[in-house]
């Protein structure tokens, strides 16, 4: 018995150097990162007055969740527009918690920053 178990060992061993678990990792601390969260795509956390991260890249038709975690300090997703006639595409509202999602279909850059706290900028660039 103890050889078996030895040899079960020495196998996992080598399957981790052959890299066979890396995978498995890598999808293991992704879903740590959304824990608490069921967005399925890219994130954005709102905590510590900024956007992390700030700067984002995705495809067309992709989703980004904003997520609102800056304990108890209210943030907002806006866009930034050259007047303020213009309609804003980006416009979650103030939220202290939950979510916020928005689907780009077209490609472009995509400037926000949140309407509380001026300071606070971020980017989502949609690839052609
Ligand atoms: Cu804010």
């Amino acid at each position: 018995m103890g050889a078996v178990s030895t040899r079960v060992k020495t196998f996992a061993a080598a399957a981790a150097a052959a890299g066979l678990l890396t995978g498995i990792g890598a999808c293991a601390s992704s879903s740590d990162g959304a824990a608490g969260a069921e967005a399925d795509g890219p994130t954005v956390l709102v905590q510590d007055q900024r956007y992390t991260p700030a700067e984002i890249t995705i495809e067309p038709g992709e989703t980004v969740t904003w997520i609102f975690d800056d304990a108890g300090t209210a943030h907002d997703v806006t866009s930034v527009t050259e007047s303020k006639k213009d309609p804003k595409l980006l416009d979650s509202g103030l939220l202290m918690t939950g979510e916020w999602s928005f689907t780009f279909d077209e490609p472009g850059v995509y400037e926000y920053f949140c309407d509380a706290h001026p300071e606070m900028e971020g980017t989502v660039t949609v690839t052609e």
